[in-house]
């Protein structure tokens, strides 16, 4: 079998920026990568496989306009086309601090700067092409990991967010926002089975379905909230608790004291 680079061809589904990427039979599915085909698809893509997600982005703009401390600075770690970033530019009130937002792929950022530019608010934004593993925090008071801990690696995940803490000032606050494993099986497979049922409900055919799945499951690694709980506690991180749950996808917040 080859490997073939899903595609998204149907002229009615491009200009809605309709995601079709897993829509045509593939023979093996490559790994997902957030490449130009996603950028284009991907507020639509987001919306109908992410339950809650617009909720979660709204709220990191409410966390963002309690805890931002003036002079300091905002991070949105993994920020795809800007959704948190704009969340929270909208909200924060506190003289002197602006956003850093942060990704790795080069088409997500260039999209995400076509989209800033074209917000009106005044809080400035430095954009970043980078790895989260390498950009430097410091002076944050308010930090985002909107879907993003769940693509690192997860030996990698511990020296990220001790670095997080170390650059976050006392009073901070981190939010995560993750897929969710469960240890217990059998809820494990209902919420993955709610989870499908969401997406066919939001127009994905099984077909398109069992293909990202292919393509995510070497990608995408979830953790339980236990395991997320007590790594970010032994760092340091205090009063870490769930916000949001619907099925397997969460938000959760913790403090630097
Ligand atoms: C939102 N937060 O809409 N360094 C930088 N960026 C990375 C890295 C890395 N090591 N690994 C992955 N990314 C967004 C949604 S999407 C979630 C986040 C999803 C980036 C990757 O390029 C992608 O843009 C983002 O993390 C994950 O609020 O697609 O499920």
């Amino acid at each position: 079998m080859t490997t073939v680079k899903p595609n998204n061809d149907n002229k009615h589904d491009k200009e809605n920026n309709k995601d079709t990427i897993y829509s045509e039979p593939l023979g093996k599915v490559a790994d997902f990568v957030f490449d130009k085909s996603v950028v284009n698809v991907f507020p639509d893509m987001i919306k109908r496989s992410v339950p809650g997600y617009s909720t979660i982005v709204h709220m990191i703009g409410q966390f963002a306009e309690r805890y931002n401390q003036s002079g300091s600075k905002c991070y949105d770690l993994g920020c795809s086309l800007g959704a948190a970033t704009l969340a929270m530019r909208h909200r924060i009130t506190a003289a002197d601090t602006h956003i850093v937002a942060v990704d790795n792929s080069a088409d997500m950022v260039e999209r995400c700067r076509q989209v800033i530019d074209a917000d009106s608010a005044e809080v400035p934004v430095e954009l970043i092409h980078d790895d989260i593993l390498k950009v430097e925090i410091t002076n944050a008071s308010v930090c985002v990991l909107n879907f993003t801990l769940q693509f690192i690696p997860l030996k990698q995940r511990q020296q990220l967010l001790t670095k997080i803490y170390q650059g976050m000032l006392p009073g901070g606050i981190l939010i995560i926002s993750e897929k969710l494993k469960f240890s217990n099986n059998h809820h494990n497979e209902l919420m993955t089975e709610f989870h499908h049922y969401f997406k066919k409900t939001n127009g994905y055919s099984d077909m398109e379905i069992a293909q990202k799945r292919n393509a995510i499951e070497n990608v995408l690694i979830p953790e339980s909230f236990d395991v997320h709980r007590q790594r970010l506690e032994d760092i340091g991180f205090k009063n870490t608790e769930l916000w949001f749950q619907c099925f397997n996808f969460s938000s959760f917040i913790t403090f630097k004291q």
